[in-house]
């Protein structure tokens, strides 16, 4: 797909919405400033040559207050995960400014034209990974998860044959920026009805493993839990 039709209007909604109802609380931040911030990084680019630098100042506008140690990671699972979050008073991606504003949409440019491209932006696996959404999705997460502190929890899928997957944004920048000393609590979720496809002795966690014991971040992990005993029980 292109951008999100009024992407613009959007983000501006969205960004009062957060600063004004949902965390009041947070330091006062200027959405104009933020909404500006945003469409200068892509805007009259190339949509295949993002890069972090691109989204520096629309980080540093908003960087994230939310706690350290509360903090919920997820690959092939977001519903849940907001919603276990939710239940916990736990701590999503989406729950910090940038995210929330970015979530579920679509946006990129192109080069000599002051307008977002409406028609098509280039896809991760079909066209090129550095285009501007993975980047933004790849720069935000990787602080999010280096950040973290004390336990961090992360909800796969276990209705998946490899619920671990190392291409995925856990894969390749979550799990390789948690800091020494910070446990991991992995729960493998899977769908109700279903028999669990992975499970923690599998060939993907036993990856997941080997990853986060060369850095010296702690790992426990339970499985066989479907989606309603998970968030009654967990
Ligand atoms: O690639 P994933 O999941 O493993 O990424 C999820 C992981 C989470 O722990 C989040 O902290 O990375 C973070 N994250 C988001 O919060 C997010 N919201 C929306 C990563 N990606 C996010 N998106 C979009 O969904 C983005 O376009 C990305 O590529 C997908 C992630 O889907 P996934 O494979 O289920």
């Amino acid at each position: 797909p292109g951008s999100t039709p009024d992407f613009q209007d959007i983000i501006e909604d969205r960004c009062y919405n957060y600063t004004q109802r949902i965390r009041p609380d947070s330091r006062s931040r200027n959405c104009q400033e933020i909404k500006q911030a945003f469409m200068s990084a892509f805007i009259s680019k190339d949509p295949c040559k993002a890069t972090k630098e691109d989204y520096r100042r629309l980080i540093d506008l908003a960087d994230p207050t939310v706690p350290c140690n509360k903090r919920v990671l997820w690959s092939k699972t977001k519903e849940l995960a907001r919603e276990y979050a939710k239940l916990r008073g736990l701590v999503t991606l989406e729950d910090t400014l940038l995210g929330f504003l970015a979530d579920r949409l679509h946006w990129c440019g192109e080069p000599g034209s002051p307008d977002l491209n409406t028609w098509s932006c280039p896809d991760w696996e079909k066209d090129c990974r550095t285009n501007y959404r993975s980047v933004f999705w790849e720069v935000l997460s990787e602080r999010f998860a280096e950040s973290a502190c004390g336990t961090v929890q992360v909800l796969l899928n276990g209705s998946l044959e490899n619920a671990f997957d190392e291409m995925s944004i856990f894969g390749r920048v979550e799990a390789p920026n948690l800091k020494p000393m910070v446990t991991l609590q992995v729960w493998l979720v899977h769908d109700p009805g279903k028999p669990p496809r992975d499970s923690c002795s599998g060939s993907s966690i036993k990856k997941l493993k080997s990853i986060l014991s060369e850095r010296n971040v702690r790992f426990i992990c339970r499985d066989n839990l479907s989606r309603d005993l998970f968030l009654r029980s967990s």
